[in-house]
This record gives C-alpha cells, structure tokens and sequence, in this order.
C-alpha cells in the first residue's frame, strides 16, 4: 500500500485542465492509496467557505468519494488557502492537520507543513502570515460581505504581484534565496521536532535533499507544484519516488 502526498495545485478557474488533472487523479490512481495527504495551495485562492464556485464544489464531491471508498484525506492549510475551514473541509471529508503536524508512516516519525513557516527570510510574506492568521482578523474579513471580499482579495493578489517583480527586478539571486528556505530554519526545524525527515511544498522546487543536521543524516523532501503538470510523491514501506503526473 502506498501513502500519495501532493501540494500547490493552486487551482483556479484560468487553469481548468489542471482541476482535471487532479479530478482524473482522485477517480483513479488515489483509489489504491492507503492515504492522501494535501499539503496546502489546494486553491489558488480561498475566501471563505462559502464563496460560490464549481470548481471547488466538483473537487469536495470527488475527495468526499474517495474518503468514501475508504481513503483518508489529510490537509494542511497553505498560504493561499488559509482560510479553508471546517464546512468545506466536512463537505469534501477531509481532515484539517495543523501545520506542521508530525506522523507516523511505516513505522517512522515525519514532519508534515506547507513549508511557508520555513522561509524566514521573505520578512513581508512572514509579517503577512502573522497578521492574517490572527483569529480576531479572519472572523472581521469572513463577516464582510462577498463582494467586498473579492475586492480585498483582488487588491491583496495585485500588491503580492506588484512586490514580486519588484523583488525580481532588484536582485534575481536574492529573490531566488528570499523565496526558498532558509538553512537555519531547516536545521532548528528537524531538531525541534526530533524527525529526521520532513515533506514540505510550497517552494515549489521539487527535490529530496540529503543533509545533516546535528551530526544525524535527515531527509527534507520538497513536492512540486501543478501548474503545468502534476507532483506526486509516493510513499510505501520500502522507500519514496517524486514523480510528474500528467
Ligand atoms: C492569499 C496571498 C492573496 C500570499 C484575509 C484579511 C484575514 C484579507 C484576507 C485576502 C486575500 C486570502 C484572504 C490571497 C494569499 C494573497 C496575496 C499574497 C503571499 C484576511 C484580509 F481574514 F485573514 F484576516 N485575504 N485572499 N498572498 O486572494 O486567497 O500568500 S487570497
Ligand atoms: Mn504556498
């Protein structure tokens, strides 16, 4: 039996042939999995569970199938998709883990997160992450209405936008290392929680790094992102494989 982790679908209505990836993957090769884990950025973006959309109507139909045909389905909020809550998560039957979240899989202890928490060095995206986990802040922008949502969530993505290619513009080196985790954070990571390794998504720079930290040998494996074709790593008790779907 083989556990499926995926991550930063980023799913959205300009990529309807990535929903259908991923529609055609939960129908199909995620039926034989004994788990699927989903590691955050199911949703490019999320406003609230109760923002109309059929895309992600169609995706809570298909995975609540698939927790039906005795499949549990385990995710972790992601930058873009802090916002899924309990209703949405009931609607397509999955379990919401906190990030990180430790596990036990074949036997061993490994760390689960999105992978944002690990990148300390993009302070605006870090203040950003504070301020919009803040409970008090998330029921304040959940009680507004939906059209003021979308405003503010237009703005929100134009700025992000904006501040990316300014950071790109300036420095490509140090956009690249500002946008990917930070080695510090990596190491006291792996000793805080005691694992030796870890699976993480959002860099979007699919990869297994072999490294030591305190003298002990550690694995970090980083999933892929779907924009152009799918990332999927699979897990048995003999070993992992990363692979593209599609
Ligand atoms: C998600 C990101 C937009 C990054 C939430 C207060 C609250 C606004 C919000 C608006 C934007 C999520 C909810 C989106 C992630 C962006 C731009 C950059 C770097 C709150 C005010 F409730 F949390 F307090 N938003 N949307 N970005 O469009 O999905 O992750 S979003
Ligand atoms: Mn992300």
């Amino acid at each position: 039996m083989t556990t499926l982790f995926i991550s930063d679908l980023h799913l959205d209505p300009s990529r309807p042939a990535i929903t259908e990836l991923f529609l055609d993957f939960l129908r199909d090769q995620a039926r034989q999995a004994q788990a699927l884990y989903i590691l955050g950025d199911l949703f490019e973006a999320w406003i609230g569970d109760d923002t109309p959309s059929s895309a992600a109507d169609a995706v809570a139909t298909a995975l609540r199938a698939l927790h039906d045909a005795g499949v549990p389905v385990y995710f972790i909020r992601g930058n873009r998709d802090f916002l899924l809550g309990n209703d949405y998560a009931a609607r397509a039957g999955m379990r919401i883990l906190p990030d990180p979240a430790v596990i036990e899989l074949y036997g061993k202890p490994v760390l689960l997160q999105h992978g944002d928490l690990l990148c300390t060095d993009d302070t605006a995206y870090q203040a950003f992450r504070t301020q919009t986990r803040d409970p008090a802040f998330q029921a304040q922008f959940l009680s507004q209405p939906l059209q003021a949502r979308i405003a503010f969530a237009q703005q929100a993505r134009a700025a992000s936008q904006a501040h990316q290619s300014e950071m790109k513009e300036g420095d490509r080196a140090q956009f690249e290392t500002v946008t990917d985790v930070a080695p510090a954070e990596v190491a006291a990571t792996f000793q805080r929680y005691g694992v030796d390794t870890m699976i993480h998504g959002h860099t979007h720079r699919p990869a297994i790094h072999a490294l030591k930290v305190g003298g002990r040998d550690c694995t970090r494996i980083v999933l892929g992102d779907w924009y152009e074709q799918g990332s999927v790593l699979r897990v048995d008790a003999d070993g992992f494989t990363l692979d593209a779907l599609g």
